[in-house]
């Protein structure tokens, strides 16, 4: 492929030199990482262990929404990205950025994916060089999981030798307003060298960065934020229950609310919450209080409760719509329209759906879903992957919006539904039409 190499530009800090940047980990967060740094000028290595990954991008194919191929064709073209998953490739780095899953396991953190990518940048940490973790995690990782490691496999010092922080990251997919450079972006260090070069790494490729006062308020503030979410989402479906059974309709409830210009922030009830954020960190937080103060996160564990359970209030829903027609769940037809965590987007990781899915099989529905972003998907049980068509609908004794995808004929959905509930509050008012 001939490359038009342009100069890398990079930058010199006193007397350390940023310029060939390796991000560990090419998924949702780290390949918008990877390039924008290569538009920014640096020379960049885009590394990850998933070699059907690594395949895809050398070969100029993008697997993430928000990056089109054009995109990740054009980083290659300037001969400053190579995505690999040789190790060897990382020598010699500036600055590596950690952006690698952290999810749970039994309840608790599962560190052993920062744990790999600390190891192998241990193996190629050079005296000057600085890195930066992405990964949202608990309060105090960076300084004593992450350094110690780093320091084990280097022999060097963090801080007198290298430089280390925290940069939490804030990609939200499917939005095009606040893309990656758009949102302002948290940068902390260890000490001040640290601090500054990952602050002027990071002013080259957004346009605000915002510093912490450490590490550890910088990761507890990524966690407040999704927390913050996770606990209001909580809020609003629990009154949705209550308004419903009360015959009040929380959707004007919270439209009216909105109406307050300050001291008030709109969040809608829901399926649940999906996704490898809010039903995971706000658990990384209440982990590190019981770990470290013998205490609980009581707003967190509620919050897990209450959108837990979102689930299984939609299969009652259904069951009581299908009741309400004389039509036992069991042998009946229900389709499920989008099974992505969230509109937009084709993420179904943790999406509410499969607890949905789950919860009507046990009743012995006849199951199917539609959803064109979404092209690998198994919820764990038996179910037909079909076309929206007049059909399929005229066949469903209830269809169950579940993800408010763009681009779906929801005139036909509704033309043709006999019972629909609706848990976004995404259609028009019609007599066949329930919502959440
Ligand atoms: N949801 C509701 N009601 C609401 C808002 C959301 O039910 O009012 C549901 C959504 O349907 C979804 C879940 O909550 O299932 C989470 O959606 P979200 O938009 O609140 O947040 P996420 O999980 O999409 O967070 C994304 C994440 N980015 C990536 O996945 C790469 C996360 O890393 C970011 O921290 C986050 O955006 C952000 O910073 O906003």
């Amino acid at each position: 492929m001939g490359h038009t190499t342009y100069a890398p530009v990079g930058f010199q800090l006193g007397r350390v030199r940023v310029q060939k940047t390796i991000i560990i980990g090419q998924g949702y967060v780290g390949l918008p990482v990877a390039m924008r740094a290569v538009e920014a000028g640096f020379d960049v290595v885009g590394f990850d262990l998933d070699k059907a990954k690594i395949a895809d991008l050398e070969n100029g194919r993008s697997y993430i929404d928000d990056i089109t191929d054009a995109d990740v064709v054009a980083a290659l073209g300037t001969g400053r990205f190579r995505p690999t998953s040789d190790a060897e490739s990382l020598d010699g780095f500036d600055i590596a950025v950690i952006t690698v899953p952290t999810p749970l396991r039994d309840g608790a953190p599962d560190m052993s994916y920062i744990r790999s990518a600390a190891e192998i940048i241990g193996e190629h940490i050079t005296p000057g060089c600085t890195v930066v973790l992405e990964s949202t995690t608990y309060p105090g990782t960076t300084e004593t999981f992450v350094g110690p490691i780093l320091e084990d496999r280097s022999g060097l010092a963090v801080g007198a030798d290298f430089h280390l922080g925290f940069s939490p990251e804030r990609i939200d997919p499917g939005n095009t307003t606040w893309t990656f450079e758009k949102t302002p972006k948290i940068v902390s260090g260890v000490d001040a060298a640290s601090l500054e070069v990952i602050q002027a790494f990071y002013d080259q490729l957004v346009d605000r960065t915002v510093s912490a006062g450490g590490t550890r308020e910088a990761e507890m503030a990524k966690l407040l934020e999704n927390t913050f979410r996770h606990v209001n989402i909580a809020l609003v479906n629990e009154l949705a229950i209550n308004a419903k059974a009360l015959g009040i309709d929380i959707w004007n409830v919270i439209e009216t609310a909105s109406s307050k210009p300050f001291g008030f922030m709109p969040f809608y009830p829901g399926p649940g919450v999906g996704g490898h954020c809010l039903p995971i960190d706000p658990t990384y937080l209440s982990w590190q209080f019981e770990r470290e103060l013998g205490t609980v996160s009581r707003f967190v564990k509620i919050a897990n409760d209450i959108n837990d359970n979102m689930p299984g209030h939609v299969v009652d829903r259904v069951q009581a719509g299908l009741n309400q027609r004389r039509k036992p769940v069991n042998g009946s037809k229900v389709l499920v329209l989008g099974v992505a965590y969230k509109p937009n987007s084709n993420d179904a990781r943790e999406t509410p759906a499969t607890g949905v899915l789950r919860g009507l099989a046990a009743l012995g529905a006849d199951l199917a879903v539609h959803d064109a972003w979404v092209t690998e998907y198994d919820a764990g049980v038996e179910l037909r992957h079909v076309a929206l068509d007049e059909s399929e609908l005229a066949a469903a004794d209830a269809v169950v919006l579940i993800t408010n995808h763009r681009d779906v004929d929801y005139e036909l959905v509704v033309r043709h539904a006999s019972y629909l509930l609706d848990t976004r509050h995404h259609l028009s008012p019609a007599e066949n039409v329930e919502y959440l």
